[in-house]
């Protein structure tokens, strides 16, 4: 068997990867370990920036999403008790972010890839990467029909816990592990609020977000090791409650919960994002703490520039895009991630912070509500920074 590209993993990078190719004439194979219906049904990213809805539109993947995203203008931010707006489209010069799940995405993307004869393989685990260092790499697989495929190039967008990060020899790591974690949840009940919130309490933080006019999505600062088993519906309710506490707090509506998860909060980074024919993309090159809400629309971003690259070697069979690959993609990662500790610096409650640090971190949330560059930074960021 053979292909032009072996792509690893079918989330978001992965399918979007393939989409991109496909419309520029590039063949690609998709090899999932999981099965459809699982990534069709994982519950993670909700926000994405102006330039990945522009993205999905423009390549004829955001018919749905225009439907049925909801356009956010703003978000608030919650500190002292007391809430403060950050209007997106007054400080970006109009922009806005959609909320709209990210297993929405991945359904969209995979009808998309099969309406057009698409070739992804799910329940089917890549075991084994082989030759990246040579003209002809192969993909080893595992599932009901094992077998092996050779390909001109290999995409690894298998995520953070695949294996094509390891086939790259003499990385570097960088990472910052933070001492706390979310316990999300999903509930059937009414938006907290119109728009997202997100609060800083001396309890921890809260962040109200939500999925749809009937389905909400929340999140509370836990310890890492917590235990979902050990939050009973009305413990939640009352903690969410507390932590939204003050003036003109919002009016909190239990409803039954669907869901709960508890995710790490951790930022990462590995370099070189390529080698010989291998070139990693989205969490299988780097992860975000969920506070900027920017993992799948930087994996988004990667697919964007690989795409390129790969449709200008087919193309004219210039190496240089291909070759500063990584290089272009790391400077958007490290600005995301410059983005993402900060939100996350910013909002939460750190134990082990001394009284300086805790009033210098209120001094951080003060200057939001006293300088018009520092919340218009924040917006900028929050909708997306262009692409290069
Ligand atoms: P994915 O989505 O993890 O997909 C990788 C795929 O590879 C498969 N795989 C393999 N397949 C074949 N063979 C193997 N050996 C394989 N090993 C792994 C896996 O089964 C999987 O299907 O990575 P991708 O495509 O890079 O996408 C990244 C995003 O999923 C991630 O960054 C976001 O979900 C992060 N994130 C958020 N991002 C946002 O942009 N906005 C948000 O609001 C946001 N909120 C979040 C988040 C992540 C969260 N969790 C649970 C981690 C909120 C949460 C709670
Ligand atoms: C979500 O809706 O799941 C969500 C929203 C904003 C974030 C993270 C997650 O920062």
């Amino acid at each position: 068997m053979r292909t032009q590209v072996g792509i690893i993993g079918a989330g978001p990078a992965g399918l979007m990867l393939s989409h991109l190719l496909h419309l520029r004439g590039i063949g690609s194979v998709v090899l999932e370990s999981r099965s459809r219906d699982y990534v069709e049904k994982r519950v993670r990213a909700g926000v994405l920036e102006a330039g990945t809805v522009d993205l999905l539109v423009q390549h004829g993947v955001g018919e749905r999403l225009q439907r049925e995203g909801l356009v956010h203008r703003g978000i608030e931010l919650r500190f002292a008790g007391r809430s403060h707006r950050i209007d997106f489209e007054e400080l970006t010069g109009g922009k806005t972010v959609t909320v709209y799940g990210q297993q929405e995405v991945v359904k969209d993307l995979i009808a998309a890839r099969l309406a057009a004869g698409g070739d992804i393989r799910f329940e089917t685990p890549v075991t084994s990467i082989a030759g990246i260092d040579g003209a002809t790499p192969s993909l080893e697989f595992g599932g009901q029909a094992p077998g092996r495929i050779d390909c001109d190039y290999i995409a690894g967008c298998d995520g953070f816990h695949g294996l094509s990060r390891d086939a790259i020899p003499n990385v570097t790591t960088y990472d910052r592990t933070f001492p706390f974690a979310w316990l999300g949840i999903l509930a059937h009940s009414p938006p907290v609020s119109h728009e997202l919130i997100y609060t800083h309490h001396e309890r921890g933080f809260a962040l109200v977000s939500m999925r749809s006019p009937t389905v909400t999505r929340l999140y509370l600062q836990c310890a890492p090791d917590e235990d979902p088993a050990t939050w009973p519906d009305e413990r939640f309710w009352n903690e969410l409650r507390a932590r939204l506490a003050g003036s003109e707090a919002p009016n909190v509506v239990p409803g039954e919960i669907l869901q709960r998860g508890v995710t790490a909060m951790r930022s990462f980074v590995t370099e070189p994002m390529q080698y010989g024919r291998l070139f990693l993309a989205g969490d299988a090159a780097h992860i975000v703490p969920p506070t900027g809400a920017k993992g799948m629309n930087l994996a988004i971003a990667d697919v964007r520039v690989l795409a390129a690259a790969l449709a200008d070697f087919y193309a004219t069979g210039r190496h240089e895009p291909l070759a500063a690959y990584g290089e272009t993609c790391l400077r958007r990662v490290w600005l995301v991630q410059r983005f993402s500790a900060w939100m996350t610096s910013l909002l939460h409650r750190f134990d082990a912070a001394s009284p300086f640090d805790r009033r210098l971190q209120a001094a951080e949330q003060q200057l939001l509500t006293r300088t018009n560059s520092a919340v218009r930074s924040l917006a900028e960021n929050y909708v997306g920074l262009p692409f290069e």
